[in-house]
């Protein structure tokens, strides 16, 4: 059993790292090892290693399943699917998304000649706000790209109707929503399709992967031509297409994976309840929550720090967090408008819903890497950090950092 440390023994203080290893945000959740190799082994076996093979398939059809919708298309990883989900839609001209997302979600429609156009969020949910899209409809919008952000449903129905309304193609970048669901139904199933990503940094992963998921059939066969160059068949290529295939092995860790879903979900479930339970106490701190009567993967721990009143600023507490080897991130800072190339030339509206989160907010360690006295560690850091702030601040201002 780790000791928790006390003040002084803290590196800060110029005592040793609080952890020895360091402990990460995205840490990868791997299943049965023995049966990976083994079923690595097979694709080396059969000498079938991409192009839709067997894992492929069955790995398409587990995630159908799964999410309840008709149509699963595996791919290489999440920033081609929406990049496919958005073109074979027929997005062009502006796109309505949030800034307060991974910068994926925006180059996904600028490298493909799009504008998007950079809505706020509300405070409360950290989701796009549906009355600021509204606003923000050009003659040249011809879309609304949602994103559920850790995991946690945006408003969906009312950007649907908004998105009917407006004749607007709806699309959901579902990166973080593998095994959520909304108003009982699975994620996957919202929109003209959703997106997911099976990158090493989510709680089920791939290693890199992704795939789009939609109930549109017609769709669905536009977008498996386009994920393969646009082949229909041997030498017939009917449509503009990549290459954003997933490969055998990939399936691979994903059908292996997807047996040990429940219990990496059950993990991240009791960690956020462990991590809930020692921060409450925790003055100008407070714990991004979930609804705990619908399905999540709880694989973002998140706090926001209110650093007006609380003496020590977001980027202190993670230079203390870092300095204690706990690799804990700012995600999503500074906001996809603040980052090139949509910063040199940003015209669009003030964001400070967005702006004023993405400097406030803090991803903490989470997944089978990390067990309850891990947790209780972090908790007890951040606690001394935030109690003692000014004392804090004072060392961290004169220590040689170099
Ligand atoms: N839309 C949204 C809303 C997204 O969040 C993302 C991806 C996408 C779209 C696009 O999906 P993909 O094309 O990526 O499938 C990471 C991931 O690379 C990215 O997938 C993810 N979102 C984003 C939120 O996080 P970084 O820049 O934080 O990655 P990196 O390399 O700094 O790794 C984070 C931490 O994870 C490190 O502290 C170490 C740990 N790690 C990482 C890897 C790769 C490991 O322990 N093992 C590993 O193998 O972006």
């Amino acid at each position: 059993m780790k000791e928790k440390k006390k003040s002084a023994d803290l590196a800060l203080f110029g005592g040793g790292p609080a952890f020895e290893d360091k402990v990460h945000v995205g840490r990868p959740n791997i299943g049965d090892r023995e049966k990976l190799l083994d079923t690595i082994g097979d694709v080396i076996d059969r000498c079938w290693l991409t192009n839709h093979g067997p894992n492929v398939r069955e790995f398409e059809n587990r995630i159908a399943e799964m999410t309840g919708v008709d149509h699963c298309i595996a791919m290489n990883n999440g920033t081609q699917a929406l990049e496919i989900a958005i073109r074979t839609a027929g997005l062009s001209g502006e796109v309505i998304v949030p800034s307060f997302t991974f910068i994926a979600t925006a180059h996904a429609l600028q490298w493909q000649h799009i504008t998007p156009l950079f809505c706020d969020i509300d405070p409360g949910t950290h989701n796009i706000e549906p009355d600021k899209v509204e606003q923000m409809i050009t003659p040249q919008t011809t879309g609304i790209i949602g994103v559920h952000l850790w995991g946690r449903p945006c408003a969906v129905e009312a950007l649907e109707e908004i998105a009917e309304r407006h004749e607007l193609k709806l699309i959901f970048d579902a990166a973080h929503a593998f095994g959520c669901s909304h108003g009982g139904r699975m994620i996957g199933n919202f929109g003209r399709a959703e997106i997911f990503s099976f990158h090493a940094t989510k709680f089920f992963n791939t290693f890199e992967g992704g795939a789009v998921v939609t109930n549109d059939a017609g769709l669905a066969g536009e977008i498996r031509l386009a994920r393969n160059f646009g082949f229909a068949g041997y030498d017939n290529v009917i449509r503009l297409g990549i290459n954003a295939k997933m490969n055998e092995v990939s399936a691979a860790m994903g059908l292996v994976g997807l047996e040990s879903v429940d219990e990496f979900i059950g993990t991240n479930h009791q960690n956020y309840l462990h991590y809930q339970q020692e921060l409450k106490e925790i003055p100008w701190l407070s714990l991004v929550t979930y609804d705990e009567s619908e399905k999540c993967n709880y694989q973002y721990i998140v706090i926001e720090i209110d650093s007006p009143q609380s003496h020590i600023g977001r980027d202190l507490l993670i230079d203390i967090l870092h300095a204690e080897n706990v690799l804990a991130r700012r995600y999503f800072y500074p906001g996809c408008h603040r980052m090139e190339p949509y910063r040199s030339s940003y015209s669009g509206p003030a964001l400070p819903a967005t702006e004023k989160l993405s400097e406030s907010v803090i991803s903490l360690p989470n997944g089978s890497s990390v067990d309850r006295n891990d947790i209780s560690l972090i908790c007890n850091i951040i606690r001394f950090a935030i109690e003692n702030g000014p004392e804090v601040t004072e060392v961290h201002e004169s220590a040689d950092r170099s």
